[in-house]
């Protein structure tokens, strides 16, 4: 395909509710949108990256800046037929996946639309609908917490996910399961333990949560496989698990029971799939995790989570959990089952609405070939 023009926009949008994690409060997201044009079709992307590099080293401004003088380079001076040409082409560069996949997402797009094909079809999914799930930030009091998960189980959710941190874990576990005995609930430490705080994360066993995401720092696999030898509850790796090659390193180190799968943390759909296909080799199931992403980002994660292991509810929830208005028409919402149907139209199969583009848009670079 015939690539000529791509855009950079950035973007801040309002959360409809601040969003604390082992890392901070945040209440709004600044994040990359990326718009690829050929033939008269514009295909869209979303780079994950924060602001500022908490959740990984990429931020808005080195994912741009990666953007600018590498990766849209590659597309002006290549031939770039599918988007797996970019993938390759964008493999030789070290690190910013986030980047890398934001841009391999636009081009997935496009390649959709021109090939008048929803990109599930295209990845190889087989599922209609999957598996709603909602994460829920720390609050200032566990009464808030009780209160906010009230109202998304009145909503549908059927997996309800907690951050916790040092100080706000064990007294939290034991106070939900207390108000909500039955409900699946996991719970999200962003790497905010060390090794120190093994008899604490030993103690979560006691609440039979799903599993236990990311205790440890990203590096640290060989510390998430001491703590899984001693903890009935399946840990599950975001942060560590960066690429397929790190997905093989911590099965064999059994340093987890379940990966959750990012597009933008593993650099694009050719390694989110590689790692897909590699879990279901080794019975080892997988989910679609989040970045609070607008409906673009979040259509993609549609598509991709409605392969054949994403065995598990997703951290995919309705528009309006996270923003007032969110960018595209309409808005995904959750069944009454509590899941998501799978977008049908052509690409990422939801409409961006332009309009509200604009008004999110605090900066925008047009690059034309
Ligand atoms: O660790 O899963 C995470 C949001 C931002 C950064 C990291 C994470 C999250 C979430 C939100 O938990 C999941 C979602 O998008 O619904
Ligand atoms: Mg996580």
């Amino acid at each position: 395909m015939k690539i000529e023009q791509i855009e950079l926009l950035l973007l801040e949008l309002p959360y409809v509710h601040f969003f604390e994690t082992s890392f901070g409060r945040e209440r709004d997201r600044t994040f990359i949108l990326v718009k690829a044009y050929s033939e008269g079709i514009c295909g869209y992307g979303e780079v994950v990256a924060a602001q500022a590099p908490l959740y990984s080293y990429e931020t808005t401004s080195t994912a741009w800046l990666i953007l600018k003088e590498y990766l849209i380079p590659l597309v002006k001076t290549n031939t770039i037929s599918d988007p797996r040409d970019f993938s390759r082409l964008a493999g030789k560069y070290k690190g910013h996946p986030m980047a890398k996949a934001g841009l391999e997402l636009a081009l997935w797009d496009l390649e959709g639309k021109r090939k008048q094909q929803p990109l599930w079809k295209i990845y190889g999914g087989t599922k209609q609908e999957i598996l709603s799930g909602v994460s829920v930030g720390i609050q200032d009091t566990v009464d808030d917490l009780i209160h906010r998960i009230d109202e998304f189980l009145a909503e549908g959710y059927g997996r309800i996910k907690i951050k916790i941190k040092p100080g706000w874990d064990v007294d939290v576990c034991r106070k939900l399961r207390q108000e909500f005995p039955g409900i699946l609930l996991q719970a999200d430490a962003n790497g905010g333990y060390t090794i120190a705080d093994m008899g604490t994360l030993k103690s979560l066993d006691d609440f039979g949560l799903q599993m236990l995401e990311q205790p440890f720092p990203a590096y640290d696999l060989w510390d998430h496989s001491r703590l899984q030898k001693e903890m009935k509850t399946p840990l599950c790796l975001d942060e560590s698990a960066d690429s397929a090659e790190s997905v093989r390193k911590a099965l064999e180190m059994e340093s987890c029971r379940i990966i959750n799968i990012k597009v933008g943390r593993v650099g694009g759909i050719q390694e989110a799939i590689k790692i897909h296909d590699f879990c279901l080799e080794k019975d080892t199931p997988v989910w679609c995790g989040g970045m609070l992403e607008s409906g673009i980002g979040r259509a993609h994660n549609l598509h991709l989570a409605s392969l054949p292991n994403f065995r598990l509810h997703n951290d995919l929830s309705a528009s309006k959990r996270y923003y007032k208005e969110d960018l595209i028409d309409p808005a995904i919402d959750i069944t009454p089952q509590g899941t998501i149907l799978v977008p049908n139209d052509p690409g990422i199969g939801v409409v961006p609405v332009e309009e509200r583009i604009k008004k999110a848009t605090l900066k925008q670079e047009v690059f034309k070939f």
